[in-house]
């Protein structure tokens, strides 16, 4: 296939699935992938969308348990987000923000997210994505506490297995030590404490979950105080780890790392790019455990995925010594306010608000989504479910009694189940033996139903399997 036949092939006539995927293998690097396996395998080709559906090359349809990556929160085919970038760029393609200039859709914007943020944020910066909005938060953590007269407190404190994006800082703060063996682990300033796993890591130990909570808290005190508080400058944490497989934490877990960074000078940041825009039944994941960040970064459901963009969320506790002492701030993107993106995550925003997304997922199909992915864990290989709003994980092991066992090299079964899942007709991750989903905000009750009823297909036919195998003895 050539440029020119590229250009000429409507959308509904697609070339031969070989042709694509032939070039695909040819020229295309994927992320996150190793490219000698998938060039083997073919990659699966995507054509088009609705609602929670994807459509295939070869015409089958999948239900997209993950809104694409996390992100596709009203789901696919809304026209009005469609119209509103195609007006927007029409009527003005591109203009930066910076030099003193802004342009009516990203002054929209940003008014529009004050009325959705908490209370104590009514400023945006905007990026491209979630990867730079937590470099953008980086920045301005470092010229606060310059502003504030500290500028020895430079360091950030982050999770470990937490996700942070895919930059060299977003890498560095994210606790993937895969990514850091890699070159991710560039930035030197960021130190990494335990996670809240209690199912991976402190059930084990025969803690419970509200024992385990208060441990994993306190490591934060603990890692301030062996750093010396003079010399950090934030805690960055998912409210729910996302790509680090849903860590749900204990109860405890958040009210105790609230007190800490109450007691101590730091910033609290939170990492909203999954969690905002509605995923746990509120409008971001703090409201959901019941803190104040200092500040949010955001992607993905900002304009459900309809065009990259990401924001961060600044507390007027911060943004007040900025503006009074720093002057100006060395730090933007030619892309920051985008206004096709703009355009996008206004569309979006009037959608969730109108079709009151957030409380449908908080008082409605959250709930009942919850009592579904629960029913699974009376399956032999399920030794745990867990959600919260829209978001979910269940945990493969190779043995419940008398006690759990997990199974051996993590990652591989897992691996197996999202394949038969996909075979299935369904999306679902799997993050080492853990399942995970993440469904448009606007699923059905049939279509939660059906998402559960694939689910325990695909895991009655990996347990014939793995029991065929001798694998499960
Ligand atoms: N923070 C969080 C919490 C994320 O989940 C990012 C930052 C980075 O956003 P950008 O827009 O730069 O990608 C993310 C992104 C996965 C997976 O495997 C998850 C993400 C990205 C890629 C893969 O689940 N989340």
């Amino acid at each position: 296939m050539t440029f020119a036949d590229t250009a000429a092939a409507p959308l509904s006539n697609l070339p031969p699935l070989e042709d694509i995927q032939a070039q695909d293998a040819a020229h295309h690097w994927h992320p996150f992938t190793d490219t000698a396996d998938l060039n083997a395998r073919g990659t699966r080709v995507i054509k088009s969308a609705e609602g929670c559906w994807l459509t295939e090359a070869q015409g089958r349809k999948l239900l997209d348990g993950m809104a694409g990556l996390w992100c596709v929160n009203v789901g696919y085919g809304r026209d009005e987000i469609v119209e509103a970038v195609a007006r927007q760029m029409r009527e003005l393609p591109y203009y930066n923000t910076f030099f003193q200039c802004t342009h009516p859709p990203a002054t929209e914007l940003a008014g529009m997210l004050a009325e959705v943020y908490p209370p104590h944020m009514k400023r945006s910066f905007f990026t491209v994505g979630g990867s730079d909005a937590n470099d953008t938060a980086y920045r301005l953590a470092q010229v606060y506490w310059q502003s504030m007269g500290k500028p020895t407190k430079t360091a950030f404190i982050a999770r470990k297995n937490a996700y942070h994006g895919s930059t060299v800082l977003g890498a560095s703060l994210g606790g993937m030590a895969a990514m850091h063996g890699q070159g991710g682990s560039a930035v030197r300033e960021v130190h990494h404490i335990d996670q809240p796993y209690w199912f991976g890591e402190g059930r084990p130990h025969g803690l419970t979950p509200e024992e385990f909570g208060l441990q994993r808290a306190r490591a934060l005190e603990a890692k301030i105080d062996e750093l010396g508080e003079d010399n950090v400058a934030a805690f960055i944490a998912e409210p729910i780890q996302g790509a680090g497989g849903v860590v749900i934490p204990p109860e405890t877990y958040w009210p105790e790392i609230k007190r800490i960074c109450a007691e101590r000078e730091i910033l609290l940041i939170a990492d909203e790019v999954i969690s905002g825009f509605g995923r746990f039944g509120t409008w971001f994941g703090c409201q959901s455990f019941d803190f104040e960040p200092d500040m949010m970064s955001m992607a993905k459901g900002l304009t459900s995925g309809y065009q990259p963009m990401g924001a961060v969320a600044i507390s007027e506790k911060v943004a007040e010594p900025v503006m009074a002492e720093a002057g100006e701030v060395f730090h933007g993107y030619t892309y920051s306010g985008h206004p096709a993106a703009c355009a996008a995550a206004i569309a979006n925003l009037r959608i969730i608000r109108e079709e009151g997304l957030v409380e449908r997922v908080r008082d409605d199909i959250g709930p009942y989504l919850g009592q579904r992915w629960a029913s699974l864990e009376d399956h032999p290989l399920i030794g745990q479910t867990r959600s919260r709003g829209l978001i979910g994980a269940a945990e493969l092991v190779k043995r419940k009694e008398p006690d759990i066992e997990l199974f051996p090299n993590r990652g591989t079964i897992g691996a197996r189940c999202r394949d038969i899942c996909v075979q299935n007709g369904l999306v679902m991750r799997a993050v080492g033996d853990s399942m995970i989903i993440s469904p448009p905000l606007i699923i059905t009750r049939d279509e939660v139903d059906r998402l559960v009823d694939l689910a325990r297909k695909s895991f009655d036919e990996l347990a014939d399997a793995l029991s065929r195998e001798g694998a499960l003895a």
